[in-house]
């Protein structure tokens, strides 16, 4: 799985004024501060592109004790729009933007992160979660929260979670969580099984 080599990748260091009309309408960020954090992406990226590696070693710095992989696959995937096998500007500032302006319906920092792994989770991009999705969203959060394999047993299995969380989030009863239901801040706040491992 981490042998994927990054082939189709065009990298671009320069910006298009097209390109940058497009970023000032999706992004709503001013041409001069586009033009600002591209200098910055490139200063960082001279090669205009993120690859899969320098994208895990980056996480590996944030979560320096845990399992990383299959979390940054996911995030990968979500952020390689294009599946190019690289994260290019546009896309970087995609994610960035939605972090900075909360642009996912949502006031705080910790319904910020539901969002995006919401929008991770949802692979097929259908607006919900269903249970083959949790699945991975619940071996990926036990990845960082540095849960032993020994202890993901019995009520603490995966398969036990995503029902406990069905059950807890589940509102309307469609065996889905839409994005509606899982941000519902409510639930998460005094979840004593899963709020301790979202919000350490
Ligand atoms: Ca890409
Ligand atoms: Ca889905
Ligand atoms: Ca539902």
């Amino acid at each position: 799985m981490g042998s994927r080599k990054s082939k189709h990748i065009i990298p671009s260091t320069t910006l298009t004024e097209d390109q940058i009309e497009k970023m000032c309408q999706q992004l709503h960020l001013s041409p001069d501060e586009i033009r600002q954090r591209h200098s910055e992406f490139i200063h960082q990226y001279p090669h205009g592109v993120i690859t899969r590696e320098q994208f895990f070693d980056c996480l590996n710095e944030v979560w320096p004790e845990t399992h990383i992989d299959k979390f940054a696959s996911h995030l990968f995937a979500t952020l390689d729009q294009d599946r190019n096998g690289g994260i290019d500007f546009m896309e970087y500032m995609l994610l960035t933007c939605k972090l900075d302006s909360g642009q996912m319906n949502v006031n705080d920092d910790e319904n910020v992160y539901l969002g995006l792994l919401f929008d991770i989770f949802d692979r097929n991009h259908n607006g919900y979660l269903e249970k083959r999705e949790l699945k991975p969203l619940v071996e990926s959060i036990y990845d960082l929260a540095g849960l032993p394999e020994g202890e993901r047993r019995g009520v603490n299995s995966s398969h036990a979670q995503v029902k406990y969380l069905l059950n807890k989030l589940d509102k309307n009863g469609d065996k889905r969580l839409s994005k509606q239901e899982f941000l519902n801040e409510e639930n998460w706040n005094h979840d004593e099984q899963f709020g301790v491992l979202f919000f350490n």
